[in-house]
């Protein structure tokens, strides 16, 4: 899962990537061109149940990877204020972490998230638009030239066009933008959104949740959004802390857990990602699979000949196992299920395949 950390310049960003990498000083901060990167393990309790309980050789968590992105600029000209490089960075994006300042800034003066928010939003709107345009432009002649074949890329395209001319993020039509057509496009305004509010100490939580509340009315009736918060400041200092010191300091934010595992938590929801297991030997592994997804898919991405070859799946469920203290239990209880390929995986679902190839 790659999530990359967008915004506008100076509205925290970089503290932003550093508060969910564990201290990272990005690689952007230091003035490179390319985006800072930082991979972090997914904490998941049910992961270090299983290592306890199996005692394997290896385990694997499900990693999520953070890019810390160059700004959107927002003073540049409409369309053309995000440049090619940090188009390129964007695109391959599985969601987007939209920071919003919501610190006073000496530089940049009071917050001004509702604005700032729109700015952003409004930029990748535009370059959005700057694209459709452009190919439109090209599939139309080509029709002229006799390739009736476009004519349904053209149907879509324009209505793309009227969303991004009423202002309209893409992401509020998840049917146009998954038309086969149109997919390959990776427009920025589709892709899932987590709005995050880079909130200075000196905001109180009322005012942190009005501000929540004015951007949620933007984005009401969008699919695939989310809106939440965090002391990034303060976050990137907890990030490099032992646990012992970070729980204090959490508990003098009056915080109940830090920022980190939140966000990733919300960002799973966002792109309704579930998480299954496979506890074989020598590897416990937890796997991320998008929600509905078959046993078959499932097995696909354990591994391609597991896919082709896919017998059955023996499954049985974390809290089932957490219950009955063993797998041997479980088979007694009859609780471990013999499913086909067309059976959905669930979260918390511990899987083995059988496969012939
Ligand atoms: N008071 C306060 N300052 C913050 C907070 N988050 C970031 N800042 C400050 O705001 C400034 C910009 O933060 P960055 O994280 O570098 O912002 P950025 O979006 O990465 O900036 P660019 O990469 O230059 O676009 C820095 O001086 C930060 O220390 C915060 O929560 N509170
Ligand atoms: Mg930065």
């Amino acid at each position: 899962m790659k999530l990359g950390i967008i915004g506008l310049p100076g509205s925290g960003k970089s503290t932003v990537f550093r508060a969910l990498t564990g201290g990272i000083e990005s690689s952007e901060r230091r003035g490179h061109q390319e985006p800072g990167h930082g991979v972090v393990k997914v904490a998941d309790e049910r992961l270090d149940f299983l290592v306890a309980y199996q005692k394997p050789k290896k385990f694997t968590p499900v990693y999520v990877e953070f890019l810390d992105i160059a700004g959107i600029s927002g003073e540049g000209k409409p369309g053309t204020s995000i440049g090619d490089q940090v188009l390129a960075h964007i695109r391959p994006l599985d969601a987007l972490i939209h920071c919003v300042r919501f610190f006073d800034s000496p530089s940049l003066g009071p917050a001004q998230p509702l604005i700032d928010f729109r700015t952003a939003e409004e930029e990748m709107i535009l370059s959005d638009l700057a694209m459709v345009e452009k190919r439109l432009e090209r599939v139309e002649k080509d029709i002229l030239r006799g390739k009736k074949e476009l004519q349904e890329e053209v149907t879509l395209l324009r209505q793309a066009r009227a969303l991004l001319e009423a202002a309209t993020p893409l992401r509020a039509d998840p049917d146009l933008t998954n038309a086969e057509r149109l997919k390959g496009f990776a427009f920025l305004s589709a892709k899932p959104e987590l709005i995050l509010l880079d909130a200075g100490e000196e905001k109180s939580r009322s005012e942190i949740r009005e501000a929540m509340e004015e951007i949620r009315k933007q984005v009401q009736g969008q699919l695939n959004v989310c809106v939440d918060w965090l002391y990034a400041d303060a976050e990137a200092e907890i990030a490099r802390l032992d646990e012992e010191d970070a729980r204090e300091f959490l508990q003098e934010l009056d915080l109940d857990e830090g920022a980190k595992d939140r966000i990733i938590r919300t960002s799973f929801e966002l792109l309704q990602l579930i998480v299954f297991f496979t506890v074989g030997d020598p590897d416990v592994r937890a796997w991320p699979l998008r929600k509905g997804l078959t046993a078959v898919k499932a097995a696909g991405t354990v591994h391609s000949d597991m896919e082709r070859g896919f017998i059955r799946a023996e499954v049985f469920s974390f809290q089932d196992l957490k219950g009955a203290g063993s797998v041997a239990a479980l088979h007694k209880a009859g609780k471990v299920r013999l499913e086909g390929r067309d059976y959905q995986v669930k979260d918390g679902d511990i899987v083995l395949f059988r496969f012939n190839v």
